[in-house]
């Protein structure tokens, strides 16, 4: 083993092709901007904002200066049965931002957590109401829920399942995913094809009875399966479904909240209100890890029920609403604001959408889809070799071009900055053009 290859060892990596990864390291020390710069010096341009996290851009410096107090004021302090004051001022300000009826506000630390504390407050919620048997779960086909037990059973990505065991949690069903190349590829924005999908919902309440339901969850743009905006008509149908059945309806918004589709939330932006959301990423800028769950009133008030002395939900983390991560927060939803962020956000739109749509005919690529600030260009698979020609692509970007570019398999997918300029967006997707065009 190479003395190089000896310092990546111990480092069991997520999500990674760690033996691959070793023999060729992309490690980042440093960050300004809309830049990351590696361990030897290279800047290399950030096409994916973090991991849809950083919107604003790397190491903000209000950000970066709010963190600093924070630390420096108040590290670290009890959550349970007394609290920091930020976390409350980060709590009313995200409600703020929420649509009509979201009145409250849960704190987590990623994604993952948010998704499972959903979970276990709609089936917490329905027990409250007199309905304990309300205890399925209802997810989607490419689903990603993040990682923990909870949302990876309601999630539908087969590889982020097939290895843990056949039954994951019990009682949970899938709806069926809405990508349909044949009807809807090369779509600009919301296909045209597919609401009647959501009538998935309808059947599973006729088989198991509406009444056993507790909750269905989706992102309202699919993000980690590759960028799937959702057919013309399909949250709505998946609403009115819910409405019918008293099904708490979940909005996955860990990626599409805080300005990614050009607005606060992506129930604003589709005019569609769920029950429950839930956030993480944009929240804090990726700066502080922090996740949080959004409740609407009627969900919170079914808690708020008996003695008053009594612990009304026994859940909670040990770093929920942590000062420093809320202070991050906090610093975060004030740039957003003074900088006009989601408004930036919704300006760059078409003009990624045409960026995006010049790969339409490239003869490697099967399908572009678009929707906000999230694209993905998928690229036919090498026979026999499906992942290595996106894998290849991803790491010649990073060599010899200087852009990070996320693939999952062979789809390449993009989370622009949200003030990215319209000169960095056209110069990047021309170098992720000769790559594609340069490999095999
Ligand atoms: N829900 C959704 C909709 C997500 O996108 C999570 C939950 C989990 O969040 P945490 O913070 O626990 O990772 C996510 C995370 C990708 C990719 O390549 C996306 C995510 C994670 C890993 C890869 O698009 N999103
Ligand atoms: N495991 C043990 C032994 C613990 O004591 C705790 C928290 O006190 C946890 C796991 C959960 O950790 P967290 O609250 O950070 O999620």
């Amino acid at each position: 083993m190479s003395s190089s290859a000896k310092k990546v060892d111990a480092y069991w990596m997520p999500f990674t092709a760690n033996r691959d990864f070793k023999k060729r390291p992309r490690i980042i020390s440093g960050a300004s901007g809309h830049y990351y710069t590696s361990t030897d010096g290279t800047r290399l341009y950030d096409m994916f904002s973090g991991l849809w996290t950083s919107g604003l851009g790397h190491c903000h410096p209000k950000i970066v200066e709010a963190v600093q107090r924070q630390v420096a004021t108040l590290d670290y302090c009890i959550g349970f049965q007394m609290s920091n004051d930020k976390a409350f001022e980060l709590a009313e300000r995200v409600v703020a931002m929420a649509p009509a009826g979201f009145s409250n506000c849960f704190f987590t630390n990623s994604g993952s957590e948010s998704v499972d504390s959903a979970l276990k407050i709609a089936l917490a919620y329905h027990r409250a109401k007199g309905e304990g048997h309300r205890t399925r779960l209802i997810g989607r086909e490419k689903g990603y829920h993040g990682v923990n037990f909870g949302g990876m059973s309601v999630g539908g990505m087969l590889a982020n399942r097939k290895v843990f065991g056949a039954n994951l949690i019990p009682g949970v069903d899938h709806m069926r995913h809405t990508l349909d190349l044949e009807r809807n590829a090369f779509s600009r924005g919301l296909p045209a094809h597919g609401a009647e999908l959501a009538n998935d919902l309808e059947r599973l309440a006729a088989l198991h009875d509406g009444s056993n339901i507790a909750a269905v969850i989706v992102e309202p743009v699919v993000g980690s399966a590759g960028v799937i905006p959702p057919p013309v008509g399909y949250l709505e149908k998946l609403r009115e479904i819910c409405d019918r059945h008293d099904i708490l309806l979940i909005f996955d918004e860990v990626i599409t909240a805080f300005g990614r589709l050009g607005t606060g939330t992506a129930a604003e932006r589709f005019g569609v209100t769920p029950d429950l959301i839930t956030m993480a990423k944009g929240l804090t800028n990726g700066v502080i890890p922090m996740g949080a769950v959004l409740v609407r009133d009627h969900v919170y008030e079914a808690f708020m029920q008996g003695p008053e002395h009594a612990i009304e939900l026994f859940h909670g983390y040990t770093y929920s609403g942590h000062p420093v991560a809320a202070a991050a927060g906090l610093a975060t939803l004030n740039v957003y604001k003074e900088e006009g962020t989601f408004e930036q956000a919704a300006a760059l739109e078409d003009t990624f959408a045409d960026i995006l749509h010049s790969f339409d005919s490239h003869k490697k690529v099967i399908d572009v889809r678009n929707f906000g600030l999230m694209g993905v260009i998928e690229l036919a698979p090498r026979p026999g070799a499906p992942g290595a020609r996106g894998l290849e692509i991803h790491k010649k970007c990073f060599w010899e071009e200087k852009v990070v570019v996320r693939n999952g398999m062979d789809l390449l997918q993009f989370s622009p900055f949200l003030n990215s300029t319209v000169d960095e967006m056209q110069q990047s997707f021309e170098a992720v053009r000769r790559v594609i065009d340069s490999v095999a």
